[in-house]
This record gives structure tokens, C-alpha cells and sequence, in this order.
């Protein structure tokens, strides 16, 4: 057998499972001479496209290409020694959820979730789930009217009454998936109930990793079921990700309706908040920019500055 093309779906200590297209997993250790590379840039991640071939000798395969990243989820350590770790490659997405009611959603905690997509990249879904429980659902439009302004995609979903999960599923459908969101909302119920038998091997790192049994963050691709050649990821939660590195002054750019007022600001170096002529508080007042994103973003940006000045 020569040469195949595969993805890394998990990967310790040096050997990496690659999933080849026949849907085998095929241990793998990086060739001698991409170890030397990988010191130097790119360090192999789950999720990275390569090219494996059988090593001349013995049942192994080595991995001798790695295929250009269109994505990166990395965890950035500023004035860090190793820089910045890559956690996992090429996702297409990430699946914000949270649940209309039980437990409450905190807009907050919604915007740093998708703060911590657009720091990376990564194409943010907001799933409202539990849309059962929602007694008016005036109060589930008026939670999904901000990020649909601001240009997210938005689904409601739940689980219970059956609403929604066609769809959910073909966001899913053929794409690398993140599945984000507190404890609680309905993650593990909805993906049990789209694709049976995947979602209990959800979380298995994410609660390793809490009982401190792991001292590095994994992360680990799982393949959907019946021919779907998507995955999900399974990531240590976006959550304990955080906002890591991201420095405040970029933290505007994170925040996608704000973009087209960026660079009118009278001051450069604005941080739209007490500065004049600033196009963003401008866009606020005229309810361009919904008000409770704003106040998102002026918390946002006090934790990071905190941050800044604390190292
Ligand atoms: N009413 C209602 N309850 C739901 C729905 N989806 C999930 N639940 C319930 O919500 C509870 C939590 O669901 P899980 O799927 O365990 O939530 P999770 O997001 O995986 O939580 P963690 O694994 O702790 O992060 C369970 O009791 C589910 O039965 C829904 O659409 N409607
Ligand atoms: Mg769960
Ligand atoms: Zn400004």
C-alpha cells in the first residue's frame, strides 16, 4: 500500500489515530524529518490533513505531509514560553448552546462564548434548545434578536418536542463541529437524540481534564455515524479556553456588528467607551448596535485590561 490521505482525529504521546477514507483508524508517528519541521512551526494538531505511508518495516504508518490549515483553535499564552498551543485544526464551526430557560441564560456568557469563536476563527451557531419550556415566545425572539442582528445564525431547538433537530442536523451534516455551551443546556440530549451513540463519548476528556487527571488539554474528533463524513470535536470546552491571550484592544474586532464602524472612531486607538466622536457609541445610541451587546463588550473589555495589567 502507498501513500494515503487522512485526518487526525486523536492523538498522545506521539501516536496520532489518522482516519483514511475507508473509515479505519491507522496509528501514526510523525516522519523523522517533520519532527525536525515541527519544532520549528507547526506542531501537529487533531484535525490537521495528512499524508500517511506504511513504514517499510513493521504494521506502523508514518505521517509524512501535513495538509495546509484553514482553522486554528489555539490556546495563546502572550510572554508564554511555547507561544501558542494548538488544540485542534480545520473546525468549521462551533455550536454555541444554551437553553432558553433551566438553566437561565446569561447573555453575558453567550457573548464570551462567541468572543472566543471570532478570537479564533472559528464559525459560531447560536442553539437556543429547551425552546419548550420557553412560556412566551416573544422571550425566546427577544433573546435570538440581538445575535440574529448581529448576523449569527441562530436555531431553536428542543429535544423534548421534536422542534428544530432536522435542521441541527444539517448544520451538522459533513462539517467539523464544536459543540460548546454551560452544563446543563441540553448538549450531550441533542446530539444523542441527532446521532445516537455519539454523544456518550462526548465529554469523557472534558471530564478527565476537570478531575485533573490530564495535564495537558486534548481534544479529539469523532466521527458521525451512517456515512456523514462529518465530525464532531470534542474539545476541553471553549470555556476553560477562554479568552486566553486575546489582548483587549482586539476584543472590538470580536464583536462582528461593531466591524463596519471600526476605523470611523475619531481616536485610533478608541475603546468606545468615553471617547468622542466615536462611531461605535454613535452606531449604540441610534440602536445600530443592540445595547446589551455594547455592555457585553465594556465588561469584556475591563476583565482583559485587568488581565493585561495583573501579568
Ligand atoms: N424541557 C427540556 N429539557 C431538556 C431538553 N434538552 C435537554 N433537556 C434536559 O436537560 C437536562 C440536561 O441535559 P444534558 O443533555 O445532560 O445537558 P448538557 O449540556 O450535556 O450538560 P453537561 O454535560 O453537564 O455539560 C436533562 O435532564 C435533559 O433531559 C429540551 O429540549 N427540553
Ligand atoms: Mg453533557
Ligand atoms: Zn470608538
Amino acid at each position: 500500500m502507498s501513500a494515503v490521505q487522512g485526518i487526525v482525529i486523536e492523538g498522545t504521546g506521539g501516536v496520532w489515530q489518522v482516519r483514511t477514507p475507508d473509515g479505519e483508524l491507522r496509528p501514526a508517528a510523525l516522519a523523522g524529518r517533520l519532527k525536525q519541521e515541527e519544532r520549528e512551526f507547526v506542531k501537529l494538531a487533531v484535525g490537521d490533513h495528512v499524508t500517511i505511508e506504511p513504514e517499510e518495516r513493521g504494521q506502523g504508518w508514518r505521517i509524512t505531509a501535513i495538509g495546509p490549515r484553514k482553522s486554528v483553535l489555539a490556546r495563546r499564552e502572550p510572554g508564554g514560553r511555547y507561544g501558542e498551543r494548538v488544540l485542534a485544526s480545520n473546525i468549521d464551526q462551533v455550536c454555541v448552546v444554551f437553553s432558553v430557560a433551566n438553566p437561565e441564560p446569561h447573555v453575558r456568557m453567550i457573548d464570551r462564548f462567541l468572543v472566543v469563536c471570532e478570537a479564533n476563527d472559528l464559525e459560531p451557531h447560536l442553539v437556543l434548545n429547551k425552546v419548550d419550556l420557553a412560556v412566551d415566545p416573544a422571550v425566546v425572539d427577544a433573546l435570538a434578536a440581538p445575535y440574529l442582528k448581529a448576523g449569527y445564525p441562530v436555531h431553536r431547538t428542543s429535544v423534548k418536542r421534536d422542534i428544530g433537530l432536522d435542521e441541527l442536523r444539517a448544520v451538522l451534516h459533513g462539517k467539523v463541529t464544536a459543540v460548546a455551551g454551560p452544563s446543563g443546556v441540553g448538549k450531550s440530549s441533542l446530539l444523542n437524540t441527532l446521532h445516537p451513540g455519539v454523544a456518550l463519548r462526548i465529554g469523557e476528556i472534558s471530564q478527565s481534564v476537570n478531575k485533573g487527571r490530564h495535564t495537558t488539554v486534548g481534544a479529539k474528533l469523532i466521527p458521525l455515524p451512517d456515512g456523514d463524513d462529518g465530525y464532531l470535536v470534542d474539545t476541553p470546552g471553549l470555556r476553560e479556553i477562554a479568552m486566553w491571550g486575546l489582548p483587549a484592544e482586539s476584543l472590538d474586532q470580536c464583536f462582528r456588528e461593531f466591524r463596519p464602524y471600526l476605523g470611523e472612531c475619531r481616536f485610533q486607538d478608541c475603546h468606545h467607551e468615553v471617547e468622542p466622536q466615536c462611531a461605535v457609541q454613535a452606531a449604540v445610541a441610534s440602536g445600530a448596535i443592540d445595547r446589551a451587546r455594547y455592555d457585553s463588550y465594556v465588561k469584556l473589555y475591563a476583565e482583559l485590561r485587568d488581565a493585561e495589567r495583573q501579568r
